[in-house]
């Protein structure tokens, strides 16, 4: 028979009685709070209440029970001499069982009506301090936190004539310190909910209208380590611009400290429909990207690079989330200003610069200034349908220099290579998977993203790559466009004719004939030799992969679409014959020494 000392109090009563009873059955000693106490009596379970231990009643009308020197030195002792002096000197005894489950502060705030008074008496204060330390002390107390431990309690405990195992007691205490932590996570989000509301001027918290579908609701986004790392300027963002506009930020971020030229990136969906440097821009280049009689387009790099981001692939940019590496000037605001898009996020922005964006959409255009010193922590943690994901946070560099410098075939690559496939593999970092990115002249030219298939996300990127290179095809840059024709309109007729789509019948052809100034300014589509003529003078263009090619079939692909450079992960089984279509189609193979799959 032991002479140990348990401490119960419970909300969740069930199983209680069989608890009490099996650790009576042993000669432990029960203590309980007020309800607990009453529960184990009327059963006829020896119990003592706690005021037999604190020589305290319960006051503040039960706000503080077991709140004492006597309950808590009793349980934080250690096994060792000065504690026990001390335990004796106080007469208190050590307590070696803590059986407690909190106030059900989730159930009580779900009820219709719920006030902040009555949510504010379900956070539980004694029984969060009687489990940490009941876990902090773990060495020498055992902790339950669920009914659902306590037969398995009672088979060791009885096993161990009153002794639980130290195994078992470390489980039970990362239990502890889970549920206290889910508690207080549940009681953060009950007040988010109350005391944030958009617009807020908090800085930890922001209360979205929406997730990611309008009927996810509430949602939020918050940060508890301190404030959030951007300040909202304009607009107000919900829940898929935070996605893109701190994916984006961070890309920019990483092209910028790995090339040293200013970047930009237009995302949709939390990919990047383009990313690029601050390449100066040819007239032609100029005409289309749609930046030409931009004032200052050429002394902004910024603006350059902003100019071939979204001019990489301007269908999917329609309504996009933009980051720039730098200071916003107003070339770079002018570029956007006649965009449809969603949002900007930068370090910071001129005064000219910001004016002319918070202008735009009736004044609701997002603006958001990041904290360009910011660091996210060193890991990241998800839940995905309830269960909790952690990782090391991808930080990993790419850098030109030594990215790049592993080559399987070929001899050396120009410093344009070694910057465009630099430039693919970051976009591709911040890619969803699987995912592969074509570019040239510092800015991608086609992005593919999210297919399940290799080859897929290969003839998709490569796709991209050749509607890129038809819109610089003379019939395209010399379309004499309707004058009432909108951007959006023009930007889709050049998609039609470049990815050989010109509808012949019905309202769509109708569309895309109201797209030019008159009947004979409607171009006829490409022949399938003028295509073929075209892109085959498309060279220079630099591949990267997420991981490594199963198959030559995407070299070959590539090949087709100009490709003299890739840079992607070996590993694959057929390394040898992915390295010998890359020798025979002429294409310098760098390794990339990492995988880069985003989910
Ligand atoms: O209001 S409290 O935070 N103050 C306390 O000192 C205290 N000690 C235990 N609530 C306190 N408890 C909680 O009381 C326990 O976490 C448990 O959920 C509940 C059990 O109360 P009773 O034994 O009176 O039914």
């Amino acid at each position: 028979m032991s002479s140990k000392t348990a401490i119960i109090s419970v909300s969740d009563k069930s199983g209680l009685l069989d608890l009490a009873k099996g650790l009576a059955d042993v000669g432990v000693r029960l203590v309980a709070s007020g309800g607990t106490a009453k529960a184990i009596r009327n059963a006829g379970i020896a119990v003592d209440d706690v005021s037999s231990i604190t020589n305290a009643p319960e006051i503040l009308g039960g706000r503080v029970k077991t709140l004492h020197p006597a309950v808590h030195g009793g349980l934080l002792a250690r096994d060792i001499e000065s504690d026990r002096k001390d335990l004796a000197d106080q007469k208190i005894d050590a307590i070696d069982f803590c059986i407690c489950n909190l106030y059900p502060f989730e159930q009580a705030v779900a009820k219709d009506g719920v006030t902040i008074d009555q949510a504010v008496e379900e956070v539980d204060i004694g029984g969060v301090t009687l489990l940490r330390a009941a876990a902090k002390n773990h060495k020498r107390v055992t902790v339950l936190t669920s009914p659902s431990q306590y037969d398995e309690f009672l088979s060791e405990l009885r096993k161990g004539n009153g002794s639980i195992p130290e195994r078992t007691r470390e489980l039970y205490a990362l239990k502890a310190f889970e549920h206290t932590a889910t508690y207080d996570t549940a009681i953060s989000n009950f007040f988010r909910t109350q005391y944030t509301s958009p617009p807020t001027d908090e800085p930890h918290n922001i209360a979205l209208r929406y997730g990611t579908n309008p009927h996810q609701k509430p949602a939020a986004a918050w940060k508890v380590d301190g404030p959030l790392p951007f300040t909202v300027l304009g607009g107000s963002p919900g829940y898929i611009n935070l996605l893109d506009t701190l994916n984006a930020w961070f890309l920019v971020k990483e092209i910028r400290a790995a090339l040293g030229i200013p970047a930009a990136a237009s995302f949709k969906h939390v990919s990047p429909a383009g990313a690029a440097v601050g390449v100066p821009l040819t007239e032609e280049e100029k005409k289309v990207y749609m930046v030409e009689g931009i004032a200052g387009l050429d002394e902004s790099p910024l603006a350059c690079a902003y100019a071939r981001a979204r001019g990489a692939d301007r269908v999917s940019s329609f309504g996009d989330i933009i980051a720039l590496s730098d200071t916003v000037d107003l070339p770079t605001a002018k570029i956007i200003s006649r965009e449809v898009s969603d949002g900007v996020i930068a370090p910071s922005y001129s005064p000219e610069a910001l004016q002319v964006l918070t202008k735009k959409k009736g004044g609701k255009y997002l603006v958001m200034q990041m904290d360009p010193a910011y660091q996210p922590s060193e890991y990241e943690t998800r839940t995905v349908h309830g269960v909790t994901l952690r990782q090391k946070r991808n930080d990993a560099t790419i850098s030109p220099s030594s990215s790049f410098s592993s080559l399987k075939t070929g001899s050396s690559l120009s410093e344009a290579a070694e910057r465009d496939l630099t430039l693919a593999a970051l976009a591709l970092k911040y890619t969803q998977s699987n995912s592969v990115a074509f570019a040239r002249n510092g800015g991608t030219i086609g992005i593919g993203a999210g297919q399940q298939s290799r080859i897929h996300v290969t003839r998709l990127a490569a796709s991209k790559a050749d509607v890129w290179w038809m819109r610089f095809h003379s019939k395209c840059t010399s379309l004499k466009f309707a004058p009432g024709a909108k951007r959006p309109q023009k930007t889709n007729a050049i998609d039609l004719l470049c990815s050989d789509s010109v509808p012949t019948s019905g309202d769509e052809r109708t569309a895309f004939e109201q797209a030019f100034a008159s009947p004979g300014d409607v171009p006829e589509p490409f022949t399938a030799q003028e295509r073929k003529e075209w892109l085959s003078q498309l060279t220079d263009v630099a591949v990267v992969s997420d991981a490594f090619f199963p198959f030559p079939d995407n070299v070959f692909r590539a090949a087709e679409s100009g490709t003299k450079f890739i840079g992607a992960p070996m590993g694959s089984q057929n390394d040898p014959i992915v390295l010998q279509a890359a020798e025979e189609q002429g294409i310098t193979f760098a390794e990339l020494g990492m995988r880069l799959f985003v989910h």
